[in-house]
């Protein structure tokens, strides 16, 4: 008996169209606040190196408190003897110049030197080669990234914004 019951229901919620909907609508906002939610909390950037020396992007924006992924691509051919790009994410009051030159000298590990002012980087790559990173945002504030590749520095360097 029960079972039949069940079965009329489910016929009825098939039949009936407008039930349906209304189910679907109940459901709809509270998918939309998690994922909302979750793009509040973590945030996904992209930026490439390029053959010319360059980043396609000078600014990079967050919110404190995300976790960030970082997408860095090599959107040239070049290999990563000639042409090689990483991001260096580096803390506020860093000496660029002093900082560039210290990489320049640590070629064993692809130009991070050792050093307490970097906040996060990305692997050394070549043309064609991607990596990803995650980290936490820093406090809020404007942070200089730059790619530590001997004399890139000048030419590829931005701002990376905490709000
Ligand atoms: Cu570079």
């Amino acid at each position: 008996m029960k079972l039949r019951i069940l079965t009329l229901a489910v016929a009825a919620l098939l039949v009936g169209c407008g039930a349906k909907k209304q189910k679907k609508e109940e459901k709809a906002p509270v998918t939309t606040e998690v994922q909302a939610q979750k793009q509040q909390e973590t945030v996904t950037l992209e930026i490439a190196g390029t053959d010319q020396m360059q980043f396609d992007k000078a600014e990079l924006k967050v919110k404190a408190g995300q976790k960030v992924t970082l997408v860095f691509k090599h959107a040239g051919t070049m290999p990563k003897d000639a042409m090689g790009h990483n991001w260096v994410l580096l803390k506020q009051g860093t000496d660029i110049p002093a900082f560039a030159e210290k990489a320049m000298a640590a070629k064993d590990t692809d130009y991070i030197p050792e050093s307490d002012a970097v906040i996060a980087h990305t692997k050394l790559i070549g043309g064609g080669e991607t990596d990803t990173i995650t980290f936490d945002a820093p406090e809020k504030g404007t942070y200089d990234f730059i790619c530590s590749f001997p004399g890139h520095y000048a030419m590829m360097k931005g701002q990376f914004i905490v709000e």
